[in-house]
């Protein structure tokens, strides 16, 4: 495998998240070609002559946009953020039968589209809409998986960055499981450098305590309802996440990112997908089946996947 020249990756759904993805991937030099695709056409179209306007200031990228499919062949990678969004209150799972439905009739076409692509899903609940398409399209699991766990690792790292006074990037720890309220983070293993997280001293102050971490993971998960409550959709961190993916396949980069796979066999876990570190590169994601949890995180992961398995199973009923 090997770093992809001439790229070129599609954003499905101009809407709020959409948009950001896009703006995210241009201004990153993410992929030579970046192709935004929505059934609404007005919106594509007004989203896509925005984005062109700063040509000048991105670099060699190039945007086009439309709300024929045919924009969309020939990518590299697929990122999919169609659908409807979470409203004030309501949770991820309660917003699947709609994007199952939208997911139904788009992903086969979008795999016709661009049959040799990486998918990307970031509609929610994403894990579950990810087993869906999974079991529709019969594709590899590592080349169609979700965005899963990426952002809300990041609004972990912002949390503890902010506590231990060190560079978001310096600390080594992920959230895993459902991209949603049974989400939790891996303490047993997280590190600072090289220091384990509960040993780290910040500068004037004694270590942070179970109970800040407690406190931080609460954030974290509740973090989505409050930017939603305030400003209607999550957008920005999403855009910045899923461009950060597209980027890591585009570069063969084999960069260690928490996204959601259908399991095979992972630690007693098969045939429900999942965020776990895994590696991604230009084959996809392969969960890394080394990850060590403890037995208490190991019970979360279980009930985290069976809380996926009965929302995919009332959606197939
Ligand atoms: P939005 O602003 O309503 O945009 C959705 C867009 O999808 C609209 O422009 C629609 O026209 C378009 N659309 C609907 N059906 C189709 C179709 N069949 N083909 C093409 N386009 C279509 O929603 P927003 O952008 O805020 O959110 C999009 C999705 O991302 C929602 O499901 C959110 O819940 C989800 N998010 C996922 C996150 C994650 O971390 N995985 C984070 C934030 C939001």
């Amino acid at each position: 495998m090997a770093v992809i020249e001439n790229a070129k990756i599609t954003v499905v759904g101009a809407g709020a998240v959409g948009a950001a993805t896009a703006y995210a991937s241009l201004i990153r030099g993410v992929a030579r070609h970046v192709a935004l695709y929505d059934i609404n056409a007005a919106k594509v179209e007004a989203e896509t002559l925005d984005l062109a306007h700063g040509s000048l200031f991105t670099g060699s990228s190039q945007i086009e946009g439309s709300s024929d499919i045919a924009v969309t062949e020939g990518s590299h990678v697929v990122i999919v953020t169609a659908g409807a969004a979470q409203q004030p209150g309501q949770t991820r799972l309660e917003l699947v039968g709609t994007n199952a439905r939208i997911f139904r009739s788009m992903i086969p076409q979008l795999v016709e589209a661009s049959p040799q692509a990486v998918f990307v899903i970031v509609s929610n609940p994403c894990d579950v809409l990810t087993l869906l398409a999974q079991e529709q399209t019969s594709l590899p699991p590592e080349r169609l998986f979700a965005s899963g766990t990426v952002l809300d690792t990041s609004r972990l790292r912002w949390q503890l960055a902010q506590r231990a006074g060190v560079a978001a990037s310096s600390i080594h720890a992920h959230i895993v499981g459902e991209h949603g309220d049974t989400e939790f983070p891996l303490w047993s293993t997280a590190t600072i450098g090289p220091v384990p997280l509960l040993e780290w001293k910040p500068e004037g102050r004694d270590p942070l305590t179970r109970d800040e971490l407690d406190d931080v993971a609460h954030e974290v998960r509740t973090a989505a309802y409050k930017v939603i409550e305030g400003k209607g959709a999550t957008n920005y961190a999403i855009g910045l996440s899923a461009s950060r993916i597209a980027e890591a396949v585009l570069r063969d980069e084999r960069a260690v990112l928490p996204v959601s796979t259908v399991l095979t066999d992972f630690h007693g876990l098969s045939d429900v997908a999942l965020s776990v570190p895994s590696i991604v590169g230009s084959s996809g994601a392969s969960p890394i089946h080394e990850t060590r949890f403890s037995d208490a995180e190991l019970g979360l992961l279980h009930a985290s996947a069976d809380t996926i398995r009965a929302t995919a199973a009332e959606v197939r009923a």
